[in-house]
Formats: C-alpha cells, sequence, structure tokens
C-alpha cells in the first residue's frame, strides 16, 4: 500500500537552504517511495532563544515503507548530514520529523504521529498548506481551523 506521508525539515546551519536541499535529495532516493511534492522554504527565529534562524519547509513523500522504516532512513539522512557538520556548525543541524503518515495515528516509543506540536507551529502549518489545501488529519483536526489560530506572523517566505 502506498501512503501520503508528509514530513518537516528544519536547519539552522550557517548554511541552511542547502542542507534542506541535500535533504531533499537523500529522501528523493528512498526505497520504495517517490517525492511528490516540496513547499517553499520558510525562514523564522528560533523557539529556542540565543540560536540562529531557522530555514524550514515541508515534503510529501509517497511511500510503502512502513512507518518505523521510514522513520530509521530519515535518522540516517540526519546523521550524514548532521556528522558531517557537526564539528563545524555545533549540535543544530537537520531535523526530519514524520508530521503526518497516511491516514495514521501512531503512538509508538519512537514515533508519534501527528507529530506533537505541529498543531502551533506557523513554519509547519504554512508550506503544509501550500501541499495540502483543506486537509483534515487522522485525528480529525483540520489545517484549515489550524491555520486560523497560528498566526503567520514571524515566518518569512524565501524566494525561489
Ligand atoms: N519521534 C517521535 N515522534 C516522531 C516523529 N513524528 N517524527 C522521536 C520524527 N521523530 C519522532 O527527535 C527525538 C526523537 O523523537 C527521535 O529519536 C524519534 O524517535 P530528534 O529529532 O532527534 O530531536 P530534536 O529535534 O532535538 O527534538 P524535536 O522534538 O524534534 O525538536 P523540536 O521540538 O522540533 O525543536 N524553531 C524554528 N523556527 N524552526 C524549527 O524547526 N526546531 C526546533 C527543534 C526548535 N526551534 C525551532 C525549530
Ligand atoms: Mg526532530
Amino acid at each position: 500500500m502506498i501512503e501520503r506521508v508528509y514530513i518537516g525539515l528544519g536547519s539552522n546551519l550557517a548554511d541552511p537552504e542547502e542542507q534542506l536541499r541535500d535533504a531533499l535529495k537523500a529522501m528523493a532516493r528512498l526505497a520504495q517511495s517517490s517525492l511528490s511534492g516540496v513547499s517553499s522554504f520558510y525562514a523564522s527565529d528560533s523557539l529556542l532563544p540565543g540560536q540562529p534562524r531557522y530555514t524550514n519547509a515541508v515534503a510529501a513523500l509517497d511511500t510503502s515503507l512502513p512507518p518505523l522504516a521510514l522513520l530509521d532512513a530519515l535518522q540516517a539522512i540526519e546523521n550524514q548530514q548532521g556528522r558531517e557538520r557537526l564539528e563545524r556548525w555545533g549540535p543544530r543541524t537537520l531535523d526530519l520529523d514524520i508530521l503526518l503518515f497516511g491516514n495514521r495515528l501512531i503512538d509508538e516509543p519512537r514515533l508519534k504521529v501527528p507529530h506533537y506540536q505541529m498543531q502551533a507551529r506557523a513554519f509547519v502549518l504554512y508550506p503544509l498548506a501550500e501541499l495540502a489545501p483543506g486537509l483534515t488529519f487522522a485525528d480529525g483536526r483540520r489545517l484549515d481551523d489550524l491555520l486560523a489560530g497560528c498566526p503567520f506572523e514571524g515566518l518569512e517566505r524565501l524566494p525561489g
């Protein structure tokens, strides 16, 4: 069964856009999967004070990988990119979060879907809305309602 998965990407390295582009290339090469959409890139201040600004995006992946296998594959991509640059740029390298996985609700020690706190994060909801306007989550929440409660303010859509 092929399922549509939405993945949140985030980086606040010195060149976070390059980091996101590399991650997208790696995701496009994943087994049993095809990358079927990528949002614009967005910049915003870190939720954690004292950290550089983040670049975030959301990607749509059609995959027949089971959820934990996809999580393993995404963590391998994080590790690959993270490790290369860890000494140079510090710990915050690449974050790949599984936001939504088909119509599933997942509550396992290693994987909670929908991703916790995505409902409060403009840098997740607005790029997701580019790819899936009018979406309803597996738990019944509507993206439009979440957007209405989450101001765009502070988010900067990057050109290109
Ligand atoms: N895990 C559970 N559910 C999931 C899921 N749905 N997708 C587990 C991915 N992983 C999931 O994640 C820790 C563990 O969560 C994983 O081992 C996995 O088994 P992590 O990515 O290693 O750790 P983290 O990134 O430090 O934690 P987390 O919770 O992802 O960090 P946050 O809350 O995302 O905070 N500001 C802006 N503007 N943009 C950002 O992207 N990100 C953060 C990081 C802070 N401020 C930010 C941003
Ligand atoms: Mg994460």
